[in-house]
């Protein structure tokens, strides 16, 4: 049907050490130009957390030995029934140094030099949760999809820590 909603599932993940956070600079596809943490489409048959665990070893060559389930947020777009419903990890444990792919190019970011201007407009107000292992619900609706050149507009927004 030509006006129903689609929705997507996906994954993000968010890898720390001590007070680092790690981010990669998306060299293809969506966002592409922007960093972010990893993750993607969660395919046919899979779980979220091996969905969230494949993406990062295949963005980052990095393998999650535990995880915590952070948040869950909605976008959408305007002139778009797409809504994308992205499931967010936080990773302390892991296994294996970055490594850049065909996707990202990840790098360290201590807590107070995370690049806002070159990331989704939304990540400066969920970050926060994510770096003080706080639980957030939420959704955004943006003008249109970020990329190298264009950052996103927040058109409307809704977003709560969840207990
Ligand atoms: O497979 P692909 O690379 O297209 O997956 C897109 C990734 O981008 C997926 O991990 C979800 C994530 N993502 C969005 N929108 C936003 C957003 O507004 N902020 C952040 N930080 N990530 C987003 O799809």
């Amino acid at each position: 049907m030509e006006n129903e909603t689609v929705k997507k599932i996906m994954t993000l993940c968010f890898v720390i050490r001590n007070d680092q956070i790690l981010l990669g600079l998306k060299k293809r596809g969506f966002g592409l130009g922007r960093y972010n943490g990893f993750g993607g489409k969660v395919e046919e048959g899979e779980s979220l957390e091996d969905a969230f665990k494949r993406e990062l070893f295949e963005e980052s060559g990095l393998i999650a030995n535990s995880s915590s389930k952070s948040g869950i947020l909605e976008f959408s777009f305007e002139n778009d029934k797409k809504i994308l419903e992205v499931h967010l990890f936080t990773v302390k444990d892991f296994s294996g140094e970055p490594e850049e792919s065909e996707e990202m190019a990840p790098a360290w970011f201590g807590f107070k030099e995370i690049p806002f201007e070159q990331m989704w407009p939304d990540d400066r107000y969920f970050m926060p949760y994510i770096l003080e292992d706080k639980k957030f619900r939420g959704w955004f609706k943006f003008d249109r999809p970020s990329d190298a050149d264009y950052q996103a507009k927040i058109i409307s927004m809704d977003l709560e820590e969840i207990k």
